[in-house]
């Protein structure tokens, strides 16, 4: 039989070099070892453990694609891989990943100076700095080109007055880059410093998604930032768009992950659970609910090695890549759901972790663009019509 393991129907580990699994099974050992048994804790109380940052950095796994500034090297198929084994465990750890990696450093490193790069990566590659980024604000999500934070020139540098809503890290992060207009309207890209004067973030209370992630706002007061913390090679809204595609990219991996946990825990939970004398997993219904799962997942994770491999080569358009983020966050959500319904009541116990899967997969298939943007996105590549307003 060439079929050796029924998780993997279209031998997907084949398809992967040795380095690449050999990543893929680091971040697993560090996720299943060192994340799960702290993750349920951390989402019933709202926590996120800044440790993890650190632990994540001592094995290579921030801004893993980066040459130099001691970031790994990876390629971008190495990258999926570690965001799927991270959202295995939880979206939220992902998205710490996620920020720290494709939202943080590849801005700095793609659109930042020397000095700045040199200052910033190699300790946001240990993770002994946690960044965050501001794009999102309160009355600006799906169309960041009707951002109202402004970046005012005054003598030395800048200064920045606005609010960023719904960020990833803020609370605890050291390093903000943060998107504002310039007085010609031009969107410009910024690295701001914890306790600079005019500068805070509050943590955001109350979310039932992604509850072992920290979120919170960006609030700026005429905050003072020297023209070297201008990000000077970003101008347009390409220099945002150039981080969200990263990020975007790794959640379509990610998301299929937290499925992936879902799709096992359903599967094992009815073989185990017996009603009506027999096995859930002997029925008609499971068996279909459990083909649907695979099917999905495993075409997936297809799509985004696919991605991988052009993102790798270079040939690749980011329609390619809202497709993936879209089919996968949309498909990951289904599955937890229909997981969570096939645990029965137990399905909403915490201890169980599919709920919590199903409850993040709302965030994730909200943020970085939501499904229908995402949509809008596609269309408009293939009519060459855009239709957002
Ligand atoms: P549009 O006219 O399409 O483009 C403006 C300029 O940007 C360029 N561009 C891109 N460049 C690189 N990559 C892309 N994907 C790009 N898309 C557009 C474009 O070429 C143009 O450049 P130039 O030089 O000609 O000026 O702009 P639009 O305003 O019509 O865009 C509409 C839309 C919907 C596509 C866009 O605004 C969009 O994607 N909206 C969604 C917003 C979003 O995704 N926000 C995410 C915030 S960050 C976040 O959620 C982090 S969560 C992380 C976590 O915790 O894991
Ligand atoms: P809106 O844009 O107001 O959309 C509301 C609804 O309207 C959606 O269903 C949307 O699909 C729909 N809609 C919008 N436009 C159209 C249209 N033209 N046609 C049809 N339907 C439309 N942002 C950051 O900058 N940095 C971060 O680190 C970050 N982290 C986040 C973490 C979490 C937990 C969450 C929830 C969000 C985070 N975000 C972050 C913000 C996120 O990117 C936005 O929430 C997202 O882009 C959607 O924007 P919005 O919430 O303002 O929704």
């Amino acid at each position: 039989h060439i079929l050796q393991n029924w998780d993997d129907i279209l031998l997907l580990d084949q398809q992967l070099s040795e380095e690449e699994i050999l990543v893929r099974d680091t971040a697993r050992d560090y996720a299943q070892n060192h994340l799960q048994p702290r993750v349920l804790e951390a989402n019933r109380h709202e926590t996120f453990d800044t440790n993890i940052m650190r632990e994540m950095g001592e094995l290579g796994l921030l801004g893993s694609t980066i040459q130099g500034y001691g970031c790994a090297g990876v390629n971008y198929v190495a990258y999926g891989l570690v965001a799927r084994e991270v959202e295995r465990v939880d979206s939220g750890y992902r998205s710490a990943l996620s920020v720290q990696s494709s939202l943080v450093m590849h801005p700095i490193n793609e659109w930042g100076s020397e000095a700045q790069k040199e200052k910033y990566l190699p300790k946001l590659a240990t993770g002994e700095w946690i960044g965050c980024f501001g794009l999102t604000e309160p009355d600006v999500g799906s169309d960041p080109n009707g951002m109202k934070t402004r970046a005012k020139k005054v003598d030395g540098g800048f200064e920045l007055t606005g609010a960023k809503m719904w960020i990833t890290n803020s609370p605890v992060a050291d390093v903000f880059v943060v998107w504002a207009k310039d007085e010609a309207g031009d969107v410009r890209g910024f690295i701001l410093e914890k306790d600079w004067k005019g500068l805070s973030a509050p943590k955001i209370e109350g979310k039932f998604s992604l509850r072992a992630s920290v979120t919170g706002e960006i609030v700026m007061d005429r905050v003072f930032v020297p023209a070297e913390n201008q990000l000077p090679k970003a101008k347009g809204l390409s220099g945002p768009f150039s981080c969200l595609n990263r990020a975007r990219y790794g959640i379509s991996w990610g998301a299929l992950g937290a499925a992936e946990f879902c799709w096992h825990a359903a599967r094992q939970y009815t073989l185990d659970r017996i009603q009506f004398g027999r096995p859930l997993a002997q029925t008609q219904l499971i068996q279909k609910k459990l083909a649907d799962m695979q099917t999905e997942i495993t075409l997936g994770l297809q799509g985004s090695l696919r991605v991988g491999r052009l993102i790798d080569t270079g040939d690749w358009d980011p329609t390619m890549i809202s497709m993936v983020k879209r089919n996968s966050c949309g498909k990951a959500l289904e599955i937890a759901r229909t997981a969570r319904d096939m645990h029965g009541g137990n399905g909403i116990s915490d201890e169980f972790h599919v709920i919590r899967h199903a409850m993040n997969l709302e965030a994730v298939n909200t943020y970085e663009g939501t499904h229908d943007v995402h949509a809008l996105i596609m269309g408009r590549a293939q009519t060459g019509l855009q239709a957002f307003f």
